[in-house]
């Protein structure tokens, strides 16, 4: 195996024996087949351009399989890859997981060339997390044939092209659609569930049994939550779910009592402690610990050996939850971990409705930055960065998060400036897009003829490959000086790096004091 593609890679070069994540070197060389089949689909779907929404359905819905935490399950990867041979009618429809196993293939080190790689491998990856994007907006019955068309387009080329100017342009492609991807699920999103609102979310438990949910799928949760309404049982969110308590039409459920527990590297304590069961529902999924393990189900893009998988919806009927509903009532209520509320919804709609008091704010000085600290938060030691970077900003800043990177410093205690608390949190990692409109909104307000002359400072923590997406359309909306960590990707050689460094400013993090005076001075 090699597989270098999120922040926890093996030395920053890339794990070679077994994933960091926990992932097994054949589940790994099954994602490889996997992303292969995916390219070779899109460079056929490209001579003819036929059946672009159902092929572009099922490679999105096969590349977030193999995202970082989201499959382990190698008989689940290896049906994708049949189902993906099956369209192309390929002798591989009717292989066998262990045929898939032999079948010899390059991989990422297939590039000599390291640019080449590292260009190659940074459209992918970005692609990866624009899958994820695609499949949940798509889950909302939100297509768009355009984008569909121009993403099975710049996959093919991530198998065609080899020369770094090409490449070069093609990940900024990827970018330009991974903006466009973005408005497409935040559309979905508020025109299915309402516009989030400024919302206190509980952190203690109650005392009826729990079902806890995990991941990005809201259809999910609100299917959940209309099959439990009426069954006793409370409804928590965890890590990247969170946000779901923002939106008026899935917060109208009573029962969708409050949030357990932290970041999704936190779960086998949380998920120990809960009692019930949990479901995953995309990524983050750390391999289950045997105490909990049989309580952990998943759905969708998500899989685990030995985890009970809730099938996908057959045409406009629900997804049959009752599984999990049976267990959660032999379960006992979650044990309590925390007391309190979080506070968040900090969406653009409704900060666009207090632009005037930011403007006055700014005007006046009591808000001198705005610091966007959207991403993911990992499990490394390292991270502790971004707790004592929100914990060192000065009293006059804002931080503006979305993602699972804000479990660094959303409990903390920072006050608040005038009637803004000072970490605004938008929603999931893809409502990033938020805080970029939000940047493009106070631009126009302020009658600057470039987003970066905001008082706007980017310091962005990646993990996966949807922070991978999310960073390139930063990148193609024209944001300048973002700062990532809490290392550079591996999948960035030195010659692709320092064109980031030039043509963007893209830097990484030192340490909070030096961070401090390059970024608030
Ligand atoms: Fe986090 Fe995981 Fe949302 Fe990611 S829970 S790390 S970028 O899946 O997608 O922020
Ligand atoms: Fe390693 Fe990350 Fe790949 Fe897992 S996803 S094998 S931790 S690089």
């Amino acid at each position: 195996m090699f597989c270098f593609q999120c922040q926890e890679a093996a030395r920053n070069v890339g794990c070679t024996i077994k994933g960091v994540c926990g992932k097994t070197p054949e589940t790994s060389d099954l994602q490889d087949v996997l992303i292969q089949f995916c390219q070779e689909a899109a460079v056929r779907w490209k001579a003819d351009r036929q059946g672009t929404r159902e092929i572009a359905q099922e490679i999105t819905r096969a590349l977030f399989m193999t995202i970082t935490n989201a499959n382990f399950d190698n008989q689940a990867l290896a049906k994708a890859i049949q189902q993906i041979a099956h369209r192309m009618d390929h002798p591989a429809q009717d292989w066998t997981l262990e045929q898939f196993l032999r079948m010899p293939h390059a991989g990422i080190l297939e590039d000599a060339d390291e640019d080449v790689r590292s260009l190659r491998q940074l459209a992918v990856i970005g692609l990866k997390g624009l899958s994820a994007y695609l499949h949940h907006a798509a889950m909302l019955g939100y297509e768009q044939e355009n984008i569909y068309a121009n993403f099975l387009s710049l996959l093919a080329d991530t198998e065609t092209l080899h020369e770094v100017p090409l490449l070069q342009r093609l990940v900024l492609d990827v970018g330009s659609l991974g903006v466009q991807g973005m408005a497409l699920l935040d559309k979905a999103n508020t025109e299915t569930y309402g516009d989030p609102e400024v919302t206190k979310v509980r952190l203690g438990v109650g005392n009826r049994p729990g079902i806890l949910v995990s991941g990005h799928d809201l259809r999910d949760l609100e299917e959940l939550l209309e099959q439990t309404s009426d069954k006793g049982i409370d409804i928590y969110t965890h890590s990247e779910m969170l946000p779901a308590h923002y939106y008026p039409r899935l917060k109208r459920f009573t029962h969708l009592y409050g949030n357990y527990g932290s970041s999704w590297w936190e779960q086998e304590r949380d998920f120990e402690q809960f009692n019930g069961p949990v479901l995953l529902t995309t990524n983050c999924l750390v391999p289950p610990k045997s105490s909990y393990k049989e309580r952990v189900f998943t759905t969708g893009a998500a899989g685990f050996e030995g985890c009970r998988h809730i099938p996908d919806r057959e045409g406009s009927k629900p997804k049959d939850f009752s599984p999990i509903i049976e267990m959660a009532l032999r379960c006992p209520p979650p044990k309590p971990l925390e007391d309190g509320n979080l506070v968040g919804g900090f969406a653009h709609r409704t900060l666009e409705s207090a632009a005037p008091q930011i403007l006055q704010a700014v005007t006046s000085g009591a808000i001198t930055k705005f610091v966007v600290m959207a991403g993911c938060d990992g499990r490394m030691k390292n991270r502790t960065y971004y707790t004592d970077f929100a914990k060192s900003l000065p009293g006059n800043t804002i931080i503006l998060t979305a993602g699972c990177a804000k479990y660094r410093y959303n409990k903390l205690d920072l006050g608040s400036i005038g009637a803004f608390p000072r970490v605004l949190d938008a929603g999931q990692c893809n409502d990033s897009y938020s805080l970029a409109l939000i940047a493009v909104k106070l631009k126009e307000a302020l009658g600057l003829d470039d987003i970066n002359k905001l008082p706007i400072v980017y310091n962005i923590a990646w993990y996966e490959q949807k922070a991978v997406i999310v960073l390139l359309a930063l990148l193609a909306l024209g944001v300048k000086n973002i700062r990532i960590g809490p290392t550079l990707p591996a999948f960035l050689s030195p010659n692709v790096s320092r064109i980031l460094v030039e043509t963007f400013g893209l830097g990484s993090i030192q340490d909070v004091e030096h961070d401090m005076a390059a970024l608030i001075g």
